[in-house]
């Protein structure tokens, strides 16, 4: 596995209240080291485990003419993560993986270390949640699960990322290239977006998403319609796979919330509704794999976008806890 990097336990500080009363721990007291070149560990039958793995790259925003930034994503991140508290049970273990890199702008390469590092978090028995990085993070996240043969694909997003990629892939082109890829290898393609926004896709992308059967919801019905209709949809889609990625691209939040991203929506999402469905696709206990991405601390003001980010994290490892652990 080449372009990785161990973690960096340094940025894991902050508040202490106890140092021995994991009741009054909070995450960075928690977090422990595991370099994927040289380490695995073990859970025992009683324990769970949830290992963040960074992906340092913009390449994909660069080559979509968008606005780098999220490079930097996965370090400030982590900062917002130090501080969060130890709700759950202590059989939940919190690892950090360390991080991949993009070199000398070669995206692909840099994707298909991502999805080796997953799938080794994945065979610890780990659940892999990815720190993007711009969304290009999904392929290689992505081609590390495909574990199962029914994965379905849940993105929040205000975009579908479904363009061509014959000029190159980006950060625009992953779902398109996940398309492909289970055509050619006769998997089924389950993709479902929710948050996408009539001016961030063109007639053309929606004629595509529906050539390719994929199923979602627009901003504008999630903050008007009635939600029992779009929880509906939702578990539907969900009761047809065996396992279930969750992906999250920060542009599906209002800028309000969420000004640090690479491409900004001034009507995008409230967070607290995505938190819903968020929390809904968990009760469900399927989800196996997430990342979260497009975070960009350069046009972030006071971190709030990564503090979001962070808030979305503690709602996932919460509800891996709550379904992994007998409390
Ligand atoms: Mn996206």
């Amino acid at each position: 596995m080449i372009n990785y990097t161990k973690p960096n336990m340094d940025i894991w500080t902050g508040r202490i209240d106890d140092e021995k009363n994991y009741n009054a721990f909070r995450w960075h007291q928690w977090v422990k080291p595991l370099n994927l070149m040289d380490e695995t560990i073990s859970l025992d039958s009683n324990q769970a485990g949830v290992a963040f793995i960074g992906f340092l790259s913009d390449e994909g925003v660069r080559r979509n003419l968008g606005r780098p930034g999220a490079l930097n994503g996965p370090k400030s991140i982590r900062k917002e993560l130090c501080n969060l508290p130890c709700s759950f049970s202590s059989n939940l273990k919190l690892l950090d993986a360390g991080d991949i890199y993009c070199e000398d702008n070669d995206l692909e390469t840099a994707q298909k270390s991502l999805s080796l590092a997953v799938s080794k978090i994945m065979d610890m028995g780990l659940f892999p949640l990815v720190l993007g990085g711009g969304h290009e993070v999904a392929l290689g996240t992505y081609m590390g699960v495909k574990t199962k043969t029914n994965l379905g694909i849940i993105n929040f997003d205000a975009h579908f990322d479904i363009r061509p990629y014959k000029n190159g892939a980006s950060s625009g082109t992953m779902f398109r290239q996940i398309a492909d890829y289970c055509k050619l290898n006769e998997l089924p393609f389950n993709y479902y977006c929710i948050g996408i926004q009539k001016r961030g896709n063109t007639i053309e992308l929606f004629n595509t998403a529906d050539a390719l059967g994929i199923e979602y919801l627009l901003a504008k019905d999630i903050e008007e319609g009635a939600l029992e209709d779009a929880f509906a949809s939702l578990d539907n889609f969900i009761e047809k796979q065996e396992s279930i990625y969750v992906t999250i691209c920060s542009d599906v939040f209002s800028s309000a919330f969420a000004p640090g991203v690479s491409a900004v929506q001034p009507l995008g999402l409230h967070p607290s509704r995505v938190l819903k469905f968020f929390d809904r696709i968990f009760t469900h206990k399927k989800v196996i794999a997430m990342d979260i991405a497009e975070v960009s601390p350069r046009y972030d003001q006071d971190n709030i976008t990564s503090n979001l980010a962070a808030t979305f994290i503690f709602a996932a490892v919460n509800s891996i806890a709550s379904n992994n652990l007998k409390l």
